[in-house]
């Protein structure tokens, strides 16, 4: 048994980045914990869970995930988009550990058990220049990855997405204001082919290596890279254009065989049912904390399981540690498993989020501790306040504002 929800209350805090935890604590002593984090826009799911969600869940039988879901969903009359479903994917993945806990099993095995041993996770390769990505390649091999997504430089372009300053750890959002970054799309398409042959070169074809274009192509710029990638064999190339329009997709998908994965922005299954029922993608990366928690991602990834579409969660830093546990329950249990992502969080991150989960050579397992196995330690998280911070914006050379 699980009780009423006594209490819920929204933790806003930074350690090392912005994360809004969402914390349900029941008439029974429970508590479970899920996460809300929307990057550059914290404070709008944080109002939207403390001022409209919070007051309904009072009362509520914990035990009752999926009428909660659909009560918070449908009950709404506003459907989808990132605040909404951010909030709802807190309040679900909070009652899944307080169901898991009271089970007294780790959430894997509320889902249905493990279908597999370990979570293959990738890693993140950036570098200024080709050399210095393919030495981060060989680093993260070394550390045992089996799969590794490279980002390098681009001659010509001051700023490229995804590369770190020198000795810097890779994080998007910065605080203050939103910071200005280039982009020559000429330029990367005739550089993004080097990087890759050079990594095969080196590393042979082994390694699965990834690698994200950040919605930064035209559909048919996308079906020339990646065409041109197809001898290296890629594992996937991400985000090729933007897909608001999933129709776009055909046209890549009718010039090239290089895998396609997409969806790091996606809310709802119907942000992907084109591109899924269409077999325009291979895999999905929405997340558990911006598509709705366990129950809407499970969704998501049973409607891909019958279009051999398999699953890629997102799992940068933005996604707090409480997402990156209860993403490994659903990935050690979802059946059409991919990849997950995995960029560690710095030790702060860590020391606020105590975690049951572990990385082992290039694989990840949520831990065996009852519920989803992340907490929150209150007393530390409170000495690391809010800062305002924002993912940068893309422009063109002539200073056209870009997709970032
Ligand atoms: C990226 C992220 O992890 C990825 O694939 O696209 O770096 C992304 O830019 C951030 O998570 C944005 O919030
Ligand atoms: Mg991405």
């Amino acid at each position: 048994m699980t009780g009423r929800i006594k209490e819920a209350r929204v933790i806003v805090c930074a350690p090392g980045r912005n994360f809004v935890t969402l914390k349900i604590v029941t008439e029974d002593g429970l508590h479970g914990i899920g996460d809300a984090t929307l990057n550059g826009r914290e404070l709008a799911v944080a109002s939207y869970l403390a001022d409209h969600v919070v007051p309904c869940l009072i009362g509520r039988d914990a035990a009752r995930i999926e009428d909660t879901w659909q009560y918070l969903y449908k009950g709404a009359y506003w459907r989808r988009g990132p605040v909404t479903m951010s909030a709802i994917a807190a309040v679900d993945v909070a009652l899944w550990d307080i169901k898991a806990k009271a089970a007294g099993m780790p959430l894997y095995q509320i889902l249905g058990g493990a279908s597999r041993e370990r979570v293959m996770v990738y890693g993140h390769a950036t570098g200024r220049d080709i050399e210095e990505t393919a030495d981060r390649v060989a680093e993260h091999l070394d550390e045992g990855y089996r799969a590794v997504r490279a980002q390098s430089g681009v001659p010509g372009i001051a700023k490229v997405y995804g590369v770190a300053k020198a000795g810097e750890r890779y994080e998007p959002a910065k605080r203050g204001l939103p910071e200005e970054q280039g982009w020559s799309t000429e330029r990367y398409l005739d550089h993004a082919p080097k990087l890759f042959e050079r990594l095969r070169e080196r590393f042979g074809m082994d390694p699965h290596l990834l690698h994200d274009v950040h919605h930064r192509l035209s559909p048919i710029e996308a079906a020339r890279l990646g065409k041109s990638l197809e001898p290296c064999r890629l594992f996937w190339m991400e985000d090729p254009t933007p897909a608001e329009n999933q129709d776009a997709f055909r046209l890549i998908r009718g010039h090239t065989t290089t895998p396609i994965a997409v969806g790091e922005v996606f809310n709802s299954v119907w942000d992907a049912k084109t591109l899924i029922e269409g077999g325009l993608i291979d895999y999905v990366r929405a997340s558990v904390t911006h598509a709705g928690g366990i129950t809407h991602l499970r969704r998501i990834a049973d409607l891909a399981s019958l279009h051999h579409v398999r699953t890629g969660c997102h799992g940068a830093t933005d996604l707090s540690p409480v997402c990156m546990g209860a993403a490994l329950h659903f990935d050690l249990w979802v059946p059409n498993f991919g990849v997950q992502e995995r960029m560690p969080h710095p030790p702060e991150t860590d020391d606020v989020f105590p975690h049951a989960y572990t990385f082992e050579n290039g694989h990840m397992h949520p831990g065996e501790a009852p519920g989803h196995g992340v907490d929150i330690d209150e007393a530390k998280a409170a000495r690391y306040p809010y800062a305002p911070a924002y993912l940068p914006v893309a422009r063109l050379e002539d200073g056209t504002l870009w997709n970032w």
